[in-house]
């Protein structure tokens, strides 16, 4: 969420200027012991901590509790460290049925679980304007997959996985015509034409490949967070919704016009069931769907035309709307499954549900009528109680498996622990500034590992050195082993962070790392095994170099015959078999890349000279100590001109004049 539109949403509210919600010891006056995140140089961190690039469009991991970036992982944007979205290997996970989108907007991580536990294989995360899911796989810590969203627009809902990755779930923030409807309509028959729509993506235990299983159609509402039930709830999902007074226009007023909108509960059995039953209508659409090979080195996108649509208005005992005050953001289900937890931007209390008492209710059928044909739930016959006057702007809520609840107020820029059962404030600690999502390794699982908390702030202000215009957001993390909250860290992120999760370090060092790529098992058709299959092929104007790369030269490292008007495709292997030995490749003129290539992979510089010249080429990571040897040049001549194709290293080709 972007800082003004909730500013100007409060406006009349409360007194909001920045100084306003600034607390009063704020400023560096603040200072947590930061001798409790030291990690001393060699050791490694106790979790790896997976955060949201917003939008970056990336998510980086951390270490903490020391807050050391490790990696930036290239998702929904082209990122010019690991030539992701530059090279001809990657450039197919950035399509869509809109073409080759090289930037996007990623709000929220979700780790792959097992029986409720984070299982250390896979995280998943959502772009938001063009809607996508993509799998990052933890053995390469690389995109492994990207599923397109049909029907859907601003994917913010997204992606929140059940409690064995059964489904990653992914709910469409813009209500709009289906895909296959006439788009063409006025703005303002939002009430009529508009629709939501829900996708539950289905998740291959084994190898993780991504389906859209079916989608369940709603009324036109903004879907914004939702959640898995777990243990006793699941089979049940949660989703947050605003708007739900269906405008179209200056959404700050018109959609917050409503003393409640709702959460929606999905009972995602039931709607299994009727999808067996064939209850689903097939509908025609078109998305994209881009899965990485590690054996061919390259991605494939294809084009996918059928998603099967399950309609709640008709399929009346799927969807149920709970009353929830006042435009909910956050949408947290407690590790015991029973309690579901709704943060109102605009509510000054912090509702909390009963799962058992939404159950009878529904047996009961203690409606309180319907909204456009989906049953509204009594507010109290859903409730178990309300945490009165916890603090400004609740957003988001993490557990520590110890019956506490510990929600960010964007507001009054504060986390606020309470007592799930009793509802009763019991801490509060002052974040620097404006605090968005919080994460507790586990804390949305059913067993957190409540040692630390991070609060993930969108304005930092006077933390930290300036830097222009923009100021880097940050991440706090709170020390809550005892019973109070003990800041202990500020450490700076990539680009906006929305959710993140941890998870033990252990789990994912020790489960199956990979170090290299067996250059046996490469499967990408240009590869080169060796330097004795390094060779140049031209078809027609194309030009295939099939080059090596090992400490500290290329082969081939001298190329002629090259001329103006070729595409030259440099199809570079890397033959090292060591674990941390990626060689670069750069050559000079090309628009669109460099290369960084993985011990025994293949990616492929495309390269379109524009001019008649020598153009040199080199390694451009510093991997040994003759790095700045490894080099070489390619000749380009004129069109029509003689010169033969020729290639070769640590040898001198008889010049084509000394052949005569
Ligand atoms: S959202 Cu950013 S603070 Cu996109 Cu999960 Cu709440
Ligand atoms: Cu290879 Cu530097």
């Amino acid at each position: 969420m972007k800082f003004n539109t909730i500013k100007y949403a409060f406006v009349g509210l409360v007194v909001l200027s920045f100084g306003a919600c600034k607390p009063k010891n704020s400023g560096n006056a603040v200072a947590g012991d930061a001798s409790k995140a030291y990690v001393a140089p060699g050791k490694y961190d106790e979790f790896y901590n997976f955060v949201s690039g917003g939008f970056s469009g990336q998510m980086s991991v951390y270490g903490l509790p020391s807050g050391r970036l490790f990696r930036v992982i290239p998702v929904f944007s082209v990122d010019p460290e690991k030539g992701w979205g530059y090279s001809e290997e990657t450039k197919p996970m950035l399509n869509t049925s809109h073409g080759f989108v090289p930037w996007d907007d990623l709000h929220h991580t979700e780790l792959s679980q097992t029986n409720g536990e984070i299982n250390g294989k896979w995280v998943f995360a959502n772009a938001n304007n063009t809607p996508r899911l993509a799998r990052i796989d933890l053995k390469t810590f690389r995109t492994a997959e990207i599923i397109e969203l049909p029907n859907s627009a601003g994917n913010h809902s997204s992606p929140f996985g059940t409690e064995n990755s059964e489904y990653i779930v992914a709910g469409t923030r813009f209500s709009v015509p289906a895909d296959d409807a006439n788009g063409d309509v006025p703005i303002n028959t939002y009430k009529q034409n508009f629709k939501g729509h829900i996708s539950f993506v289905s998740v291959d235990p084994g190898n993780g490949g991504m389906k859209i299983a079916f989608q369940i159609k709603t009324p036109g509402v903004n879907f914004d967070l939702a959640r898995c039930g777990r243990a006793k709830s699941h089979g049940w999902f949660f989703f947050s919704c605003y708007n739900t007074e269906q405008a179209n226009t200056l959404l700050e007023v018109n959609a917050s016009q409503r003393d409640k909108d709702f959460i929606m509960a999905v009972n995602w059995k039931k709607a299994e069931e009727y999808l067996k039953a064939g209850k689903g209508k097939k509908q025609a659409v078109k998305y994209a769907h881009n899965v990485y090979s590690d054996e061919t080195h390259s991605a494939t996108s294809t084009m996918m035309n059928e998603v099967t649509v399950l309609d709640a208005t008709e399929l009346k005992d799927i969807c149920y709307f709970i009353p929830c005050p006042k435009s909910p953001h956050g949408c947290d289900v407690d590790p015991t499954g029973e309690f579901i937890v709704g943060s109102g931007k605009l509510a000054a209390l912090i509702p909390v549900f009963s799962f058992d008492k939404l159950q009878k209710a529904i047996a009961d059928k203690t409606f309180a009528g319907d909204f456009a044909g989906i049953p509204v739930v009594k507010y109290e016959a859903a409730l178990y109680g309300e945490v009165q006057k916890p603090g400004l702007g609740p957003l988001h809520t993490e557990f520590d498996g110890k019956g506490n609840a510990y929600t960010s107020f964007f507001v009054s820029s504060e986390v606020v622990k309470w007592n799930i059962k009793d509802l009763k404030v019991l801490d509060r600690a002052a974040t620097f500034y404006s605090v968005g999502h919080l994460c507790i390794p586990g804390g949305n699982t059913r067993k957190p590992s409540p040692k630390y908390l991070i609060a993930y702030n969108k304005i930092t202000k006077d933390r930290y050195l300036p830097t222009g215009p923009e100021l880097t957001q940050s991440a706090q993390i709170f020390d809550i082993s005892g019973d109070k909250m003990k800041m202990i860290l500020d450490f700076p992120t990539i680009g906006e962070p929305h959710y993140a999760q941890a998870a033990p370090a252990d789990l994912i060092r020790n489960n199956g790392q990979l170090k290299i790529f067996k250059i046996g098992d490469n499967k990408h058709p240009y590869v080169a095994k060796g330097e004795g299959e390094s060779k140049v092929v031209r078809e027609g104007n194309k030009v295939h170099v099939y080059m090596t790369s090992i400490r500290s030269h290329f082969a081939p490292d001298n190329i002629e015959g090259v001329k103006l008007g070729d595409e030259v495709y440099f199809h570079v292997t890397n033959l090292e078999q060591d674990w941390d030995v990626p060689h670069g490749f750069a050559v000079k003129g090309a628009a669109n890349a460099e290369l960084l290539i993985m011990p025994g992979e293949t990616q492929t510089l495309k390269w379109v000279p524009d001019r008649v010249g020598m153009f040199p080429m080199y390694c451009t990571d510093f991997c040994s100590a003759l790095h700045q040897e490894m080099q070489g040049y390619i000749r380009v001549s004129p069109p029509g001109s003689n010169v033969p194709l020729t290639f070769s290293v640590g040898k001198n080709l008889p010049a084509p004049e000394a052949k005569k």
